[in-house]
């Protein structure tokens, strides 16, 4: 008998088929793949509610729009349904639907600064980001093991940044005027820039990274050197803390991957008038600037008010109150209480108009974030043609600030030494050693003379007007800033 000889492309298509026949049992359910039941025709009727919807597999082609849905078709005999009775279904089941819309490839720990014998061991992981149909949450898919992160050689140390030191002042005096607590926790300390301004004998911190918790307790604060989480409020109850009047925490909700257990360790602490006050970016302002490096491991979430006001709600607490601020790239200051407790802290008009606001933006709409996707991937596009095209003319690029913001760009825009040189930062800590995963070289600021450069890459691209101002003889000696935010341009 003959062989039948197999394409490639009929071999590409039986494993899609078995693949999807395997994963996807709503489309075997009613035989469609390969095998349209209608005939040139997408439209099927919903086995739920018998209305006709469409299928694309029907129409011809690879995948549909229900493989972003997880499986609860389980039975051959159960036909497909439309999309509101399949997000129905999956919600009777309890089941998230997390909907992946960027993939930034495979990234390293963002502030794992290294030696050259220390590449082999180098971790990475697959940064893909996600939507919570149901919170409207976005996410990391996976999640880096904590340890990995914070643990005794974090490098990120506040107070080395002025701008940022004056903004935990200025906040402290801020909730002394106009709260007054007596008890404070701060969770994720770091080296005490906010700690500093309160009583010792009142105020503890809470912070993972040793070598921070080390230096708070120096000062005199008792810091617990854990991860937050529900079991840890109930070991600062047992040791006698009474609950807490003001429980803040900067930069370090978003990187708690269990919201659920942090928010439900707050409730247990915080005192029955106490507030809770947290800072982290701002999804909104995210999208809005298209700084997608605001996404690496450490942020496990990027929060818009929409999905923190469900999921506190969800926790019984109340959000309250929410300043946008500048910091960061924009962030939101979130003021929540206990939502069980008659206070006179009611949600005000800007919470209110925050939560419009994201509205309008459509932060509840899967399909803003496949919009947002597609300027990402314009966005690596036009930054690696800029490089190359320097590269070529014999230009030399420098990146300032070692930012973690900067490792998810050169990871995800393959950036290398090849085309920017060496990146300066303030930083003693990652003097001297390699970037995360580019292996681009890092050196004190002091040690370089922007002018043997023609361009500078703004890694640090949140403190933009103060390097300006600060390196403002390099522009006049005829030197440009390159920016990725809005989009790749130059400036000088
Ligand atoms: P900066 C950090 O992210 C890490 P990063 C963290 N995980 C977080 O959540 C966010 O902050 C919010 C240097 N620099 O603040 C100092 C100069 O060299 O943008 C720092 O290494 N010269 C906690 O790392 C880095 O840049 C300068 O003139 O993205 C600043 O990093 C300035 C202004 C900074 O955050």
């Amino acid at each position: 008998m003959k062989k039948k000889v197999v394409t490639k492309d009929e071999l590409d298509r039986w494993i899609r088929e078995a693949k999807m026949n395997a994963e996807f049992p709503q489309h075997r359910a009613h035989g469609a793949y390969g095998n349209p039941r209608i005939d040139k025709n997408s439209e099927i009727i919903c086995k739920e509610c018998g209305t006709e919807f469409g299928c694309d597999i029907n129409a011809g082609k690879d995948t549909c729009w229900c493989f972003d849905y997880p499986n609860v078709l389980k039975s051959k005999s159960q036909n497909c349904l439309c999309k509101d009775c399949l997000s129905k279904k999956i919600r009777e089941k309890k089941m998230v639907i997390k909907k992946e819309f960027l993939d930034l490839g495979r990234q390293p720990i963002a502030n794992k600064f290294l030696k050259e014998d220390e590449f082999n061991e180098e971790f990475f992981f697959d940064l893909k980001v996600v939507f919570d149909e149901d919170t409207k949450l976005v996410s990391l898919k996976e999640f880096v093991k904590p340890e990995l992160m914070f643990n005794e050689d974090y490098v990120y140390h506040t107070s080395l940044s002025v701008p940022m030191v004056k903004h935990f002042k200025e906040i402290a005096e801020m909730l002394m005027k106009e709260f007054n607590p007596l008890t404070v926790m701060e969770i994720g300390s770091n080296d005490g820039a906010f700690l500093k301004n309160w009583l010792n004998d009142y105020t503890i911190g809470v912070e993972p990274c040793g070598n921070f918790a080390k230096v708070t307790e120096d000062m005199g604060y008792q810091t617990y050197s854990e991860f937050w989480t529900t079991e840890l409020s109930e070991k600062i109850k047992n040791d006698g803390h009474v609950d807490f009047d003001l429980i803040y925490a900067a930069n370090c909700i978003c990187h708690i991957q269990d919201l659920d257990d942090c928010f439900s360790a707050i409730k247990n602490i915080l005192s029955k008038k106490g507030i809770f006050v947290f800072e982290d970016p701002s999804l909104l302002r995210m999208l809005e600037r298209g700084s997608y490096d605001q996404i690496y491991d450490e942020h496990a979430h990027i929060f818009s008010v929409t999905a923190l006001d469900n999921i506190l709600r969800k926790n019984g607490l109340i959000l309250f109150r929410v300043d946008n601020l500048s910091v960061h790239g924009g962030s939101n200051r979130i003021y929540v209480r206990h939502a069980n407790i008659p206070t006179d802290l009611i949600p005000d008009e800007f919470v209110r108009n925050n939560l419009q606001k994201e509205k309008e933006f459509g932060i509840d709409k899967f399909q803003t974030y496949e919009i947002f996707a597609e300027r990402v991937e314009k966005s690596k596009e036009d930054l690696c043609k800029l490089l190359s095209e320097l590269k070529e003319a014999g230009k030399k690029v420098v990146s300032y600030g070692a930012t973690s913001k900067s490792t998810t760009v050169f990871n995800y825009c393959d950036i290398d030494e090849t085309l920017i040189e060496c990146i300066t930062d303030t930083t003693p800590d990652k003097q001297g050693l390699l970037a995360p995963g580019s292996h681009i070289p890092v050196v004190d600021r002091e040690s370089v003379n922007l002018k043997d450069f023609d361009y500078v890459f703004l890694g640090a691209w949140n403190f933009k007007d103060s390097i300006a101002n600060r390196e403002r003889d390099f522009i006049k000696a005829g030197g440009k800033f390159i920016t990725h935010v809005p989009e790749v341009m130059e400036f000088s």
